[in-house]
């Protein structure tokens, strides 16, 4: 991603900040175990990656708008020869700024930030038009579990300058993120594309009897070999297992006669694919599966219709639901509507970007919006789980599938499954 693409971003949310204010966000820390380093892998705050374009943890951007102007502040660790020697490079003042276009006169160490921070909030302490608002990002996902570094820092902040009003601007990045540039849509199609291939390396590889955990690491294998990480846990569920939407202990055996289900994602530059299929275990499909798996296929097209300018957001869920109220009767699994909701208990499509489930701050679909298509259908006293997943641009017109038809077609699946 070019320089200018984070540039473009907080210059674009400069215009929606308000007038004497400061803003923080804070890239995260990577997680310990309980004593071991900060080794594990480390994911970006993905608001903060999406204004800077830095991946490095422990650092802050600092913002600050007064009378129409921007002034922009990168806080980083002092590079140490010491831990260099140790865990490899650190990112330097130079590398933050050529990264995130801040100019380097006002890349810092951390060291420094609370006097600078002092100094800003003095300066914005504009009598006339009242306390300085300190805007933090707060995306605490569940309300149970403990404060983020942004809500802490945000206490310290508010007892040691009790004037300041402390804001969430978590609602107007969302609503920046809801829609992509065109680069960002190149980066979640590659994604897509490398999750597909995966697939189709793992359907030359993969035999009946083996465990879920050794199909997954079939596809797993070429994702790692073309580079690209997972952006979320693999999902492998074989026969009732696929009936637990995010089953992921994948170590049960995939047997002969029964579906496979897999939900995953390749993550391209920290831009997330989301895909789900659906296999025969044994590379050919029964009739019973394929009348369900038909259904599921259809329900897809259904839903994607709906993905147009204005449509307002859960048309395309009521939609599936709607056709399943026809379509599982003819399938004799239902003989009331609302009985639906047994074998279909989730939504069909979220927003997708930097987040797999990126936040969304929009009511009605959006041209530039990329959102999953994910109808699904569970039938546990079967054993039978189907869900079938693509990943959809919003456009003027018809919506654009980046996923495409590759690996739906059932002949084309069990033309790839025959095993000589
Ligand atoms: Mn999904």
């Amino acid at each position: 991603m070019e320089t200018k693409f984070y540039m473009k971003n907080r210059l674009r949310f400069f215009n929606h900040a308000e007038e004497n204010s400061l803003l923080f966000l804070y890239s995260g820390t990577a997680p310990v175990k309980s004593n071991d380093q900060k080794m594990h892998p480390f994911a970006v705050n993905r608001n903060f990656y999406y204004l800077t374009g830095i991946e490095t943890q422990s650092v802050w951007l600092v913002l600050a708008k007064t009378a129409g102007t921007m002034a922009e502040y990168l806080f980083i660790d002092q590079p140490d020869e010491e831990i260099i020697r140790w865990n490899g490079k650190m990112l330097t003042k130079e590398n933050a700024a050529a990264r995130s276009g801040i100019s380097i006169s006002d890349v810092h160490y951390k060291q420094e930030m609370d006097r600078i921070v002092a100094r800003l909030l003095g300066d914005r302490r504009n009598l006339a038009a009242g306390a300085p608002a300190v805007c933090l990002s707060f995306d605490r996902l569940w309300m149970d579990s403990a404060p983020t570094q942004m809500e802490i820092y945000a206490k310290q902040l508010q007892e040691k300058y009790p004037f300041v009003q402390i804001k969430n601007i978590a609602p107007q990045l969302a609503a920046l993120r809801s829609v992509k540039t065109a680069e960002e849509i190149q980066y979640i199609r590659k994604a897509g594309d490398v999750t597909i291939e995966g697939l189709r390396s793992m359907l030359r590889t993969a035999k009946p009897g083996e465990l879920e955990y050794q199909w997954a690491a079939d596809y797993e294998y070429y994702v790692a070999r073309a580079g690209l990480r997972n952006a979320f846990t693999t999902i492998a569920a074989a026969g009732p297992n696929a009936t637990m939407l995010h089953y992921s202990d994948n170590n049960c055996t995939a047997n002969v006669g029964d579906l496979i289900l897999f939900d995953l994602g390749a993550e391209y530059r920290n831009y997330s694919a989301d895909v789900s299929r659906t296999f025969p275990v044994n590379g050919k499909f029964t009739t019973r599966q394929r009348e369900l798996f038909s259904i599921v296929r259809e329900a897809m097209d259904v839903a994607k219709d709906k993905m147009r300018p204005g449509v307002p957001l859960p048309e395309s869920n009521q939609a599936v639901i709607d056709f399943y109220k026809k379509a599982l009767r003819t399938a004799k699994l239902i003989s009331d509507d609302s009985d639906v909701r047994k074998y279909y208990y989730h939504g069909v499509s979220h927003s997708l970007g930097l987040d797999t489930h990126d936040p969304c701050a929009k009511a009605v679909y959006e041209p530039g919006m990329v959102i999953t298509c994910e109808p699904g259908l569970y039938i546990a006293e079967e054993g039978i789980g189907i869900r079938l997943e693509n990943d959809i641009l919003v456009t003027e017109g018809a919506p654009e599938d980046l996923v495409g038809n590759r690996l739906l077609d059932m002949d084309e699946i069990e033309a790839l499954m025959e095993r000589g």
